[in-house]
């Protein structure tokens, strides 16, 4: 088996373009999406924001969020885990505090439902604060975040999984990958944006590191008897992966954990029981959002000092800032369009 390197997403970002027989435009494959969505019992609302979301991620070269996740979606909604038509309920419990029940649906809706309320909050007080729970998160988080840097804001958000992570010297698992999305506007143009696992990697980078044949890098994962290994098989089959940084990764991970299901009402990773649901793949937790606008920070010139904080990163040797690559996959394909490979158009046709 050869290494991943040196990221599983830049080494994903090689094997689609290299397996690419054809090209897509990203409007085309949401629409494709969107049917797939819709014939498995997604209302059309929900079918097209979460195929936006979907084709957004294949676009950004995000592959471990992208159309490689359609058949979890499938299998949520078809095995009745998931309910697609979930209207989620919007509740104000304070001047900037937003509460929503998903009620078993996909996040993403819950916060556009949230979207024009949070929005007049922010402008009013300054913040806004959205918890989300019973919903599922089964796509990278940058899109949460994203739009809200280049309105201007500052954008944390927080979403807890499934038990696929030791916490640091455990022996099972009890933490999802957990990932933690960072956004702020940024003078150059792109806003700085980061969206990291609070584990060694996220569990569809290991997967589409065992479809590869590639092993995992050392220290990543352990097997099922806790055994460290480099094997993505081993760590799917009953092993788990380790979070990231050793105890400071350990506890971004608990972070994230009280954040998005204590403080929502959403359940904790090691609670998420799909067993009666063959075939679900979305974990059923939630999400907390919190939003910051920073001209309250009496600083007019916020954006100009982002940028001179990352010209100091990069001139520092830093070679690139967290979504360089995004940004610059998204431009590539928004003009040659979207790779695909002509067995995976095949297969989402067939589900759609
Ligand atoms: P990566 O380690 O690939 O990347 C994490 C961040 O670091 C990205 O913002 C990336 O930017 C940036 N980055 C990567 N390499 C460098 C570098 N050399 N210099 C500077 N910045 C760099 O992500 P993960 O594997 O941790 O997570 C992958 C995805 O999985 C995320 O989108 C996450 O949201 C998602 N996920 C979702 C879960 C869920 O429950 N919904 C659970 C776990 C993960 P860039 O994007 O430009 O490469
Ligand atoms: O890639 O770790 C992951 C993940 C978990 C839930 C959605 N994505």
């Amino acid at each position: 088996m050869t290494e991943l390197s040196p990221t599983a997403a830049q080494a994903a970002t090689q094997t689609a373009t290299q397996a690419a027989d054809i090209r897509i435009a990203h409007d085309d494959l949401a629409d494709l999406l969107a049917q797939i969505f819709e014939r498995h019992g997604c209302s059309r609302t929900v079918a097209r924001i979460l195929a936006g979301n979907c084709a957004g991620c294949e676009r950004d070269g995000s592959f471990s969020h992208g159309v490689f996740r359609i058949p979890g979606y499938v299998g949520s909604l078809k095995s009745g885990w998931a309910d697609g038509k979930a209207v989620p309920k919007v509740e104000e419990v304070g001047p900037a505090f937003l509460r929503v029940d998903a009620a078993n649906g996909f996040a993403q809706p819950a916060l556009e439902a949230a979207r024009p309320r949070l929005m007049e909050m922010v402008r009013a007080g300054g913040m806004a604060l959205l918890a989300i729970r019973d919903s599922h998160h089964f796509s990278a988080l940058w899109p949460d975040v994203e739009p809200f840097a280049r309105d201007g804001l500052v954008a944390l958000s927080v979403v807890n999984s499934f038990a696929c992570v030791v916490p640091h010297g455990g022996r099972s698992a009890v933490y999802g990958t957990n990932p933690m999305a960072f956004a702020s506007p940024c003078a150059s143009g792109d806003p700085i944006v980061f969206d990291q696992a609070a584990s060694s990697m996220a569990n569809g980078d290991v997967r589409i590191a065992a479809r590869e044949g590639h092993a995992l890098p050392p220290g990543y994962g352990v097997d099922r008897d806790g055994i460290p290994t480099t094997d993505p098989k081993a760590v799917l089959d009953g092993g788990a992966l380790l979070p990231f940084g050793g105890h400071k990764g350990s506890s971004i991970a608990f972070l994230i954990e009280v954040l998005s299901a204590a403080l929502t009402g959403g359940q904790f990773s090691f609670e998420v029981d799909w067993s009666a649901h063959p075939g679900a793949e979305t974990p059923r937790t939630g999400q907390l959002l919190i939003l910051i606008d920073p001209a309250r920070g009496g600083n007019a010139g916020f954006a100009e000092r982002v940028l001179t904080l990352t010209d100091r990163v990069r001139a520092a040797g830093q070679d690139r800032m967290p979504g360089d690559r995004r940004h610059a996959h998204r431009a590539r394909t928004e003009v040659e369009g979207i790779p695909l490979s002509a067995a995976k158009l095949a297969e989402l046709r067939a589900l759609a």
